[in-house]
């Protein structure tokens, strides 16, 4: 287990923040690394920073990770100057540590590193205004074409096969065969919803490996807190969350955020009555990516949009019950069934978005035009 200590000393002494260390509080919202939010005092006013352990469980090897942020983000900072655009707010920054490395290894082995605070912006957990899902679209519609020319191969693969549906599916089997928490009696509708399910699984793999779809240089975690709004205009200013920009399919990302924003409910709500996928979000987001990232798209891509959400959220679903019959070896949890409930909500979305699947289609196809 993680816990949620840090030697303020031993940080500051590490990086070089501006100013004189006055605080910290978390800032989690991810269910991998740990956040904080630390502050310095100068001339009057507070300088922020934004500190992270890496969870070096899950990604294994931090100097690929760090080498993909570092050169994603210098890469999105030349573009977004030649656009005019801020780069203080609208990117990510690496800070290095004294000794010029992207990452610090404390005395306990933990690994730190520090990004910029992005001022006078907010994050959100769910959507309470369909036009916060419309802005967080063009977000990571923008933040896909700006990477459009990024030379793919030259990035590694911070996790391997992290959206290869049918590996997840074989991991999935396997947590079940192994039962290692001894959990699988107790979910075995859950287990024979993922397993009928089957055929979904390879249906985006095999159009990659047949050339029918471009692989492209994707965000891979496109969950609506992995965007940051300005305060001030609502719209969608900056990315974060950098850690799977990897080689992948644009309908990964599409996906993904229709499978946690156009919920209803939170990803571990519990009365299963209140998770849908609302067509309103679905609508929302369509347009604002399409609007955003449309014209790079292939037709292809475009009408497997639908089926795209469906696929992400199944496959959340079965990662999550996964790592239950795991007995919760990979997802940060509160309580002990907390895997188990979010992958009920996903199997519960998938559901819906199955009702709803011509509908999708109709709002997509009106959206494309
Ligand atoms: C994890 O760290 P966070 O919460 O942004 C996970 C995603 C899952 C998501 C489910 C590296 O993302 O793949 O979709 O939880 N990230 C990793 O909420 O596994
Ligand atoms: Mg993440």
């Amino acid at each position: 287990m993680r816990d949620n200590y840090f030697d303020a000393d031993e940080i500051c002494s590490n990086f070089c923040f501006d100013g004189e260390f006055c605080g910290a509080y978390p800032s989690n919202h991810g269910h991998i690394n740990n956040t904080y939010v630390i502050e310095f005092k100068k001339n009057g006013g507070i300088n922020r920073y934004v500190l992270q352990e890496i969870n070096v469980n899950v990604f294994k090897n931090p100097d690929e990770l760090m080498e993909n942020i570092e050169n994603v983000t210098e890469y999105l900072s030349g573009i977004i100057s030649s656009n005019g655009g801020d780069v203080q707010r609208e990117t990510l920054h690496v800070f290095r540590t004294v000794d010029n490395k992207p990452y610090y290894v404390d005395r306990q082995g933990r690994h730190w590193r520090v990004y910029n605070y992005v001022t006078d912006s907010f994050t959100c957990q769910c959507i309470d205004c369909p036009t916060t899902f419309y802005n967080a679209a063009k977000a990571f519609g923008r933040f896909q074409c700006m990477l459009d020319g990024y030379p793919c191969h030259t990035l590694h693969e911070t996790i391997p096969d992290f959206h290869n549906t049918v590996s997840r599916f074989r991991d999935f089997k396997d947590a079940v065969k192994n039962d290692r928490a001894g959990r699988a009696k107790y979910v075995q509708s859950e287990i024979e919803f993922a397993l009928a399910r089957e055929k979904d699984a390879g249906v985006l793999v095999e159009l990659l490996e047949k050339g029918e779809l471009p692989l492209r240089v994707t965000h891979n975690d496109t969950k609506l807190n992995n965007v940051m709004f300005d305060e001030k205009t609502g719209e969608g200013i900056c990315v974060i969350d950098l850690d799977t920009v990897m080689p992948g399919l644009s309908l990964y990302d599409f996906g993904d955020s229709i499978r946690f924003g156009a919920n209803t409910a939170a990803e571990d709500e519990k009365d299963l009555s209140k998770v849908s996928l609302s067509l309103e979000l679905y609508e929302q987001y369509t347009r604002g990516y399409l609007c955003a990232a449309g014209d790079s798209l292939t037709q292809r891509e475009i009408e497997l949009l639908p089926f795209s959400a469906k696929l992400m959220t199944y496959e959340c679903g079965i990662r999550f019950l996964g790592d239950y019959l795991n007995g919760d070896v990979y997802f940060r949890i509160d309580y002990p069934e907390h895997n188990l409930d979010r992958c009920r909500t996903q199997f519960k979305l998938v559901e819906d978005i199955e009702k709803k699947f011509d509908r999708m289609i109709d709002i997509t196809r009106a959206c494309a035009k």
